[in-house]
This record gives C-alpha cells, structure tokens and sequence, in this order.
C-alpha cells in the first residue's frame, strides 16, 4: 500500500484529492495546521480513513518529522494562502505560505527522501497579464497579484530541485477550478450561493466586483485526477490542466441565475471595493499536453458546473431551512 502525504488536506482539492487516492489503496497522511477551532467540513465524511497529522508551511521541523516518521512516496503540496484579494493585504504572509512554505517542504524531502515523488500547486495566476492566447506550459509568466508572484517563486523552486536535486518534482498550472466544496469567497461560489439564496427567500442582494474578467472554469474532481496522473509517469514533467474555454464572470452569473429561473441583473449590485489593485482580465488554457501524455481530459462543462454548484446550494439551504423549522416548531 503506497503511502501520500497531502498537505492542505481540508481544502477543496485536499478533499477531492484524499478520496481519490483512498479508492486507489494508498494510505492518505493529512497534514493540518494547529488551531483553535478544527474545521474538518470538507473531510468530515473520510476523517477516519485518513490519517491526520499536525505540521505547518511555516515551520521547518513539523514537514521533516512527518516525513521522518511517515515515509510517504508522494507528497502533494496543496497548501496555501489561496486567495487573490488577501494576498494584497497580507503579501508577505503569502509569500510565506505560498512561495517559500514551497522551499521548505522540497528542502525536507531532499534531507529525509529525495526518492519521494512532489507534486506543486502551480497556478494559471501565473500567467496574470497574459502574454498570449491561449497559455500553455511555454508562456512566459506575469504575475498580477502577489499571490501569482509567490506562485511563480514556488514554480521555478520545483523545477529548481527537480535539476539540481534530481528529486522527481512536478508543477501542475491549474486553471480555475470549481466545487460546491469552495470556499464561498471565490466568485463562482459566491454566486451559486446567492442565486440559491434569493431563490428561497433568503437574501435579495449579491455584491460582486468586475464583471468583465474572464476564466477557464473547470470542476476540481477533474483536477486532483490530473494530480495523481503527474505523479505516475516515467519522468517529472509540468503540465497545464485546463478546459479551454473562457467565460466571463457576467456569464457565469447568467447560467447559475437562469437556472433557478432568475434575472441576475435585478439582484447584482457592482461594488467598487471588490476591485483588485490589479486584475487578471483574460485567461484560457491549452491542456493538450496533459491530453496527449496523461490521457487527461475533464468531464464537465462550463453550464453543468454552474448548475451543479447552484444545486448543491439550493439543496443546502433547504435542509438548513427544515432544520430550523424543525427546531422552532
Ligand atoms: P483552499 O484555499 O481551499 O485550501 C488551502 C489549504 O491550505 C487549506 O487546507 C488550508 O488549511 C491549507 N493551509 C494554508 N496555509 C497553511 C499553512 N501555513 N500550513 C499548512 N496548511 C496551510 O485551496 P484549493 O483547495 O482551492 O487549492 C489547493 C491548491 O491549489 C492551493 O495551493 C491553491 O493556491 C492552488 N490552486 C488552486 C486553484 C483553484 O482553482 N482551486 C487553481 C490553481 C492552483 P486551513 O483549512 O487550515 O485554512
Ligand atoms: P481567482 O478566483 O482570483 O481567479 O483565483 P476568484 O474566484 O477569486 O476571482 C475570479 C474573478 O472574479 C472576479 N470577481 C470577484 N472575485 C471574488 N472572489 N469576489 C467577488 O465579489 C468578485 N467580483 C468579481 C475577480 O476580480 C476575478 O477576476 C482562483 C484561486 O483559487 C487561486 O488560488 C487560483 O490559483 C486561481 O483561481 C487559478
């Protein structure tokens, strides 16, 4: 039974990625931050299948210890401070987790095992102002957020440690990917939410920012499949992972409104504060390496991860509705 550590385990793709690996028999090692109060929302269903241990980005003893103690044959590093608008308020906490939290984990993996396999949450922020259309794994970078900039930092020190090293150490670029397990800040989850919301009653406002950038939207399940595959091959390789198709935020709020037979345009209020200092206008990904040499294609479309986000929403907030008037009753 080969053995894999996950580091940011209770995150959207952490999820993901732990199921899929518990059905290919590995032993999934999560590794979780300490605080105050646990929140396991997104593992809760798996929490006794996996293993969960304490370490942070930040610190470099806690990564070498879990290696040491658990001799994992893969390490996937999803952990990270993965929110464009915070990393402009907290760059320097960002480039801690996000660009050298990367540094330290590859360092522990030369020290403990350098036959360990990596994997890196590399990112399509990466390409920010982009350079050319669509981007594929030869397009230069230009980050626009100093999310992208740490993003960038924990790229090249994963294919620095892959040359110098010989570690095999791979960066998956993602493009955007969705979930009903997102965290609701992010825009696509924001807005499923709302359209649900509204739907029911609930609430009869959605506050949003630019409407007008553009992202190639994927559904994360597709994506963690793409992870383990990077994992698998003969030699450690970058890929982009990606449906190539771009859709506007606007676009995204007509197909989710429109579902629960809505007019966004009566509910969207534009809010100047949820404006970046600078925006990434336009991105779209060509995956046709991960294609040809993974075998890597996604299954869901733009309209059905809208639909099946908007769903998830409407089905939460009624059982939430039941209970609470189960309990007032
Ligand atoms: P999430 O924000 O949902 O999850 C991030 C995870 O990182 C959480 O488990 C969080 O733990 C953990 N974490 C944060 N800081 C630390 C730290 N210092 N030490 C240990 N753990 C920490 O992200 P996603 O699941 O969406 O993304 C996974 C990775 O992929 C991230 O690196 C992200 O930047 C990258 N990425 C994501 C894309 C997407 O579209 N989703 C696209 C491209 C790249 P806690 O629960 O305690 O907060
Ligand atoms: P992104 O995702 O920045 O692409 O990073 P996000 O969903 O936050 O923004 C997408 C676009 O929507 C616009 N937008 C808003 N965004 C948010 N969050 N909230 C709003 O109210 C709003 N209004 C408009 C944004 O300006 C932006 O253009 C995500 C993260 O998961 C990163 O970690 C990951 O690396 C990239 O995707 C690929």
């Amino acid at each position: 039974m080969p053995t894999a550590l996950i580091t940011g385990v209770t995150g959207q793709d952490g999820s993901y990625l732990a199921e899929l690996l518990l059905k290919q028999g590995y032993k999934v090692i999560g590794m979780v931050r300490r605080t105050s109060t646990i929140n396991f929302d997104r593992i809760r269903h798996i929490q006794d299948e996996i293993e969960i241990v304490q370490g942070d980005l930040l610190d470099q003893m806690s990564l070498i210890s879990i290696l040491q103690a658990y001799r994992p044959q893969e390490v996937y590093n999803l952990a990270a401070q993965s929110f464009v608008p915070t990393s402009f308020t907290q760059p320097v906490l960002t480039g801690e987790f996000t660009a050298l939290g990367v540094t330290r984990l590859l360092d522990a993996i030369r020290i403990v095992d350098p036959s360990i396999r990596f994997y890196q949450a590399s990112s399509s922020e990466m390409f920010g102002k982009v350079r050319e259309v669509p981007q594929t794994e030869r397009t230069p970078f230009y980050p626009r957020s100093p999310y992208g900039a740490a993003k960038v930092y924990g790229h090249w020190i994963t294919v620095n440690y892959r040359e110098s090293y010989d570690i095999y150490a791979c960066s998956g670029i993602l493009f955007n990917h969705e979930s009903p397990r997102r965290g609701l800040e992010f825009v696509t989850h924001k807005i499923t939410n709302a359209a649900a919301r509204i739907k029911l009653g609930l609430a009869d406002e959605l506050r949003l920012g630019n409407l007008d950038s553009r992202r190639d939207w994927g559904y994360a399940r597709d994506y963690v499949r793409a992870m383990w595959l990077m994992l698998q091959q003969d030699s450690a390789e970058d890929y982009v992972v990606a449906t190539g198709e771009t859709h506007s935020v606007r676009e995204f709020l007509e197909e989710s409104f429109s579902h629960v037979d809505l007019d966004w345009e009566a509910y969207v209020v534009q809010d100047d504060s949820l404006y970046r200092p600078a925006e990434v206008d336009l991105l779209v990904g060509d995956a046709s390496k991960a294609g040809r040499q993974l075998g890597w294609e996604p299954t869901v479309s733009f309209s059905e991860l809208a639909r099946l986000m908007v769903d998830a929403d409407l089905a939460y907030w009624e059982r939430r509705q039941r209970r609470d008037a189960a309990s007032s009753a």
